[in-house]
C-alpha cells in the first residue's frame, strides 16, 4: 500500500541524512607529537593540556609496550603523580555524539589501574575504566546527547602515582546526528502528507 511505501522512503531519507551528517569533530592518535618521538612527562601536546600530575608520550620504539600503535600515552607519567589530559575547546551543536578511544592495561605490573573519562567536566558524560595488566588496546565507543549548544572539552585522568599507568590512544569525537538530519526527516514527512492529499 502507498502509505507504507512513503514511510519507507521517508526512512531512507532519514538514514541517508544521518550518514551524511556523521562528521568527525575531533581526532587524535598522538603519532605526530614531538616529531614522532616519545618523551617522558610530555606537556607540549597539540590538542591537550596536562594538569594534576604528568603523562608519558611513549611508543614508536620508545618504551613501546604495544608496538604497531605509533605513539600513545602512559596515563601515569614519571613524577609519582598520574596526570590529567584536557582537550582543546570543542563547540558542540545540539545532537547526538559518540566519543571513542582505546585503552590498554599498564603492561608492567599487577596494580589496579583506573582512568576517568569526562566530557564537559562530567555533565555530558563520565565513566571510569579499569583494565588488567595484560589487556591489549581495546576500543570503547560511548554515546551522549547535547541538548543546547555548548563549548566543552574532553578529559582523561589517570589514577595512582607509581609511574605505571593505563595506556591511551586514538581519541575520536563524532557527531552522529544533528538538527539538519532531523529537518530532512521533517521534509520527508511533509512530502508524505502532500502525496496523500493529492490522491
Ligand atoms: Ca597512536
Ligand atoms: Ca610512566
Ligand atoms: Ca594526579
Ligand atoms: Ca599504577
Amino acid at each position: 500500500m502507498k502509505l507504507t511505501k512513503y514511510l519507507f522512503a521517508a526512512t531512507l531519507v532519514l538514514m541517508a541524512s544521518v550518514n551524511a551528517n556523521a562528521s568527525v569533530i575531533f581526532q587524535d592518535n598522538f603519532d605526530a607529537e614531538n616529531g614522532g618521538n616519545g618523551v617522558l612527562n610530555y606537556t607540549r601536546f597539540a590538542n591537550w593540556t596536562t594538569s594534576d600530575g604528568t603523562v608519558d608520550l611513549i611508543g614508536n620504539g620508545y618504551y613501546d609496550f604495544l608496538a604497531g600503535n605509533g605513539l600513545y600515552i602512559d596515563m601515569d607519567g614519571s613524577t609519582g603523580d598520574a596526570g590529567k589530559m584536557t582537550s582543546i575547546a570543542l563547540n558542540l551543536a545540539p545532537g547526538t555524539y559518540t566519543l571513542s578511544f582505546e585503552l590498554a592495561g599498564n603492561r608492567r605490573n599487577g596494580a589496579t589501574e583506573g582512568v576517568e573519562v569526562l566530557v564537559d567536566m562530567g555533565s555530558l558524560f563520565s565513566n571510569t575504566y579499569s583494565l588488567n595488566k595484560n589487556d591489549p588496546f581495546q576500543l570503547y565507543t560511548e554515546t551522549f546527547t547535547v541538548l543546547t549548544a555548548t563549548t566543552t572539552s574532553i578529559s582523561f585522568e589517570g589514577a595512582g602515582g607509581d609511574n605505571i599507568g593505563m595506556l591511551l590512544d586514538d581519541v575520536t569525537l563524532t557527531a552522529v546526528s544533528t538538527p539538519a538530519a532531523l529537518s530532512l526527516l521533517g521534509l520527508g514527512l511533509v512530502g508524505l502528507g502532500f502525496s496523500r492529499r493529492q490522491k
